[in-house]
């Protein structure tokens, strides 16, 4: 699992072109307690605004190496181009990076060449599912934390149940999926479940992030109970080369909101 293709500093299974194009749309990611986007993810499109299953259905096994690399290189080239001033989230398949010494010379090398300070990228770690060597995602947890990244856990409580891997591993983020989002304001027993989770990132010590968040109600619910960072259309929908438009009045309006009401909590208190 840890022989690097790489031979005289070059890596003859991540170098070299792809045989098809893509770009980058970038959708960002608020933290209500501050009004403020703190990031964006970087989500594949074709070129002409095609999905991202477009793209990745073209990638095969003899591919994904290189297309991982492209992807980075892509995403932190795109975002130092549009100025992005916040974190840059980036997702990436623990099965596409060999050694992740080597496999990040890529990623280290466009940071420095534009600028980009590598405590301002985050990596989602995706389809764990698809991970058979728990040690071999540890590793790369590890070696990427010592490299100054940030790490998240994605798409945290859909499908497969990613929980166990919080025995092993420890990321800075965890994304909670929108399976788990969706009518929260009105369902209780995603309520239920998204406030075990709210116990659980503080006894980790990390980080909540819901993602698909959809409507104001959803936003509100979620921030009153404790997420405030928070991804979605209702903010904004992922934007092919660009930044999201101003979305600071809403973001301060819903900030207003969720303090007004905390204080009407307090005094009940
Ligand atoms: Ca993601």
């Amino acid at each position: 699992m840890s022989q690097c293709a790489r031979v005289n500093s070059s890596c003859k299974r991540c170098e070299g072109e792809l045989p098809f194009e893509f770009t980058m749309a970038f959708q960002p990611i608020v933290d209500l307690s501050l009004a403020q986007i703190v990031a964006y993810e970087a989500l594949v499109r074709g070129i002409h605004g095609e999905s991202a299953w477009s793209v990745i259905s073209q990638v095969t096994d003899d591919l994904l190496y290189r297309f991982d690399q492209t992807c980075r290189v892509k995403a932190i080239e795109m975002a130092s181009a549009l100025d992005m001033q916040t974190d840059l989230s980036i997702n990436f398949l623990p099965n596409a990076v060999y050694e992740p010494e080597a496999c990040i010379q890529a990623t280290l090398e466009v940071s420095k060449r534009v600028g980009w300070p590598t405590h301002r990228l985050i990596f989602e770690i995706t389809e764990t599912e698809r991970v058979r060597d728990r040690q071999h995602l540890c590793n790369i947890i590890d070696a990427y934390r010592s490299m100054g990244f940030k790490t998240a856990l994605d798409d945290f409580g859909n499908g497969y149940a990613n929980l166990d891997l919080l025995t092993d591993l420890t990321p800075d983020k965890l994304k909670i999926d929108r399976e788990l989002v969706m009518n929260c304001d009105s369902d209780f027993r995603r309520q239920a479940l998204l406030n075990a989770i709210i116990l659980l990132a503080q006894e980790l010590d990390t980080t909540l992030i819901a993602e698909g968040v959809e409507t104001r109600a959803e936003a509100l619910w979620l921030a009153r109970a404790g997420i405030v960072r928070q991804q979605g259309f209702y903010f904004a929908k992922p934007a092919i080369n660009s930044l999201c438009p101003d979305i600071s009045p809403l973001l301060a309006e819903l900030k207003n909101e969720v303090e007004s009401c905390s204080g009407a909590v307090n005094e009940r208190d």
